[in-house]
């Protein structure tokens, strides 16, 4: 028995950088979650006998919005629902899920790096059929519907244990509760050679945040490639994340920057996010900040078997460095530049332009999912590690030496009231214009805009995608506002500067004049009345 039930449109329901983001306690409101996932289904065609993929991060509330989406799933003509059991999917996880069953999409609830609990955050965010996020016209289509929504549908009956594998029957969908693990650990198997990474006798340390990919990195690098138990630490994914920030940077991933800084540090250290599509890595002594690290990983990701024969293109984010565009050069293929988000890249990936995409914000990935893959990222790090027997130092040293080092820093101004950020942005569109030939110090400003892509293979264009302040010489400064937060405004500035043999000097020294010229041109202290940033990655 299907049932109707009335309901009235919230008004901030827009999808932001990768899909719905709010207060737990906002998604506690009645009807609040139902009305998204309604608007969902309401957006998108041909559900009658598909199948749909959900799961979640395991943050607070997942389990409970999950059987409210199977419920109003199988009252939207669904045939069948996959759920990874216990309710988790990692984010690369439910991407492969999409792909290998011909799902018509998937939810993934999940706030990414966002703390969760109670009082913290949770998300939903839709994928489409080619395993990635919802392309723009999508995700105009769900938050148009969110403003009209007057009803959702559910069906009769109570919760479904989600923790026995099988089949259960809810309405007239079938609900298969799966591994949320095995199909993913298979994949990995086929990209990258197990058997070299466990000769290798590495050594390392994984921290997992208490998120998400605890269970996927356990039995990968543990169970599967023989690593010492105990490698994976914080491995239970907990619905608070024990009271931290599942984002693996030097500040909340202090702890194995410590490790791995240390007197008895291991071969190799690495972190991943609340929804394991984050990667960081940190070599013992070496720090490879993530637009490195991208750049690192195409230079050699032919040593790994499942990109043998070479790469079709490398694609990065905007605010992402060039370093990757140096790799791409040198190997005779494209070099694609798009807005911040992963849902930019599925076009490219779908119609074999790239192969390997990655952004700043450390995530990198390829074409064996729509999403980025934190510990794709790990294992393609162990088999170049395992292939040439060099240390990550060694590898970054030899990366800088043959193309030159992008010196990048990202620097985050969290909490800024949302008025005092727009101001800021505002102010500085409106004098782009005027900026080039502006000298700074010893900077000259040689070109300033505001990033529009244009997608080759659909012609679609995405306009205001960041400021960008190009410096005679190569320097660079962007600034965007995330779109992934909960309260206030976050200013994200970018800096990145670009030296061809000065391989071996601090960031922050080579940095400070830029980092005073992006003051100076954006008036960072005036509008948010802040000196310094809340986080530096
Ligand atoms: C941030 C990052 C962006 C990333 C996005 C989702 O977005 O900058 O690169 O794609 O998070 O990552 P924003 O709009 O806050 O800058 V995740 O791991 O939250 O799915
Ligand atoms: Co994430």
């Amino acid at each position: 028995m299907i049932r109707t039930i009335e309901s009235t449109p919230y008004t901030d329901q827009k999808p932001g950088t990768s899909g719905l983001r709010k207060k737990v306690r906002v998604f506690q409101q009645p009807n609040y979650a139902e009305n998204f996932i309604q608007s969902v289904f309401d957006a998108i065609a041909d559900k009658d006998g598909a199948t749909l993929v959900i799961g979640g991060d395991g943050r607070f509330l997942n389990r409970e919005v999950i059987q409210v989406a199977i419920r109003i799933a199988a009252a939207n003509g669904f045939g069948r629902v996959l759920v990874g059991r216990g309710g988790l999917l990692s984010t690369p996880a439910a991407s492969h899920l999409i792909r290998k069953r011909s799902a018509l999409g998937g939810l993934v609830l999940s706030a990414s790096h966002n703390p969760g609990g109670p009082d913290e955050d949770f998300g939903i965010k839709y994928n489409v059929a080619n395993g990635g996020p919802a392309p723009e016209k999508v995700t105009d289509a769900i938050h148009a519907r969110t403003l009209t929504i007057d009803r959702w549908l559910t069906v009769e009956g109570g919760d479904i244990d989600l923790d026995t594998l099988g089949e259960v029957t809810v309405g007239d969908m079938t609900v298969e509760i799966v591994d949320p693990v095995a199909d993913y650990a298979a994949l990995m198997e086929t990209l990258f050679d197990f058997a070299a990474i466990r000769a290798a006798g590495l050594t390392m340390a994984f921290d997992a945040m208490s998120a998400i990919t605890g269970p996927y990195a356990t039995e990968i690098l543990e169970n599967r490639l023989g690593f010492a138990p105990g490698t994976v630490r914080n491995g239970t994914p907990l619905p608070d994340f024990g009271g931290h920030h599942p984002d693996p940077n030097l500040v909340h991933a202090h702890a194995l920057y410590e490790t791995m800084m240390g007197p008895d540090a291991p071969d190799f250290g690495a972190a991943s996010d609340g929804d394991g599509d984050r990667n960081l890595i940190i070599g013992r002594g070496r720090f490879v900040t993530p637009s490195d690290s991208l750049a690192m990983l195409a230079a050699n990701a032919h040593l790994a078997p499942g990109y043998r024969d070479g790469l079709k293109g490398i694609a990065r984010s905007m605010p992402t460095s060039a370093a990757a565009d140096r790799v791409a050069a040198k190997l005779g293929i494209p070099a694609f530049e798009t807005p911040t988000g992963w849902k930019f890249f599925g076009n490219l990936l779908d119609a074999g332009m790239a192969t390997i995409c990655g952004e700043e914000s450390a995530g990198t990935g390829s074409d064996h999912v729509r999403e980025k893959d934190g510990l794709w990222a790990v294992l393609l790090w162990l088999n170049i590690l395992a292939a040439t027997g060099k240390s990550v130092d060694a590898i970054a040293r030899d990366h800088w030496a043959t193309y030159g080092r992008n010196y990048y820093a990202r620097h985050d101004y969290e909490g800024v009231e949302s008025e005092r950020a727009d101001a800021l942005m505002a102010d500085l569109r409106g004098r782009l214009a005027m900026l080039p030939g502006t000298a700074i110090g010893d900077l000259t400003i040689e070109t300033a805009d505001d990033f529009a892509y244009h997608d080759p293979t659909d012609g679609s264009v995405s306009r205001n995608q960041g400021v960008r302040i190009l410096f005679a010489g190569g320097s660079r400064v962007v600034f965007r506002l995330s779109g992934t937060g909960t309260s206030g405004a976050t200013l994200r500035v970018y800096l990145e500067r670009y030296e061809a043999a000065r391989i071996d000097e601090d960031t922050g020294a080579m940095l400070a004049d830029i980092v005073a010229a992006a003051d100076e041109v954006a008036g960072i202290v005036r509008h948010t009345g802040r000196t310094e940033p809340d986080v530096v990655t």
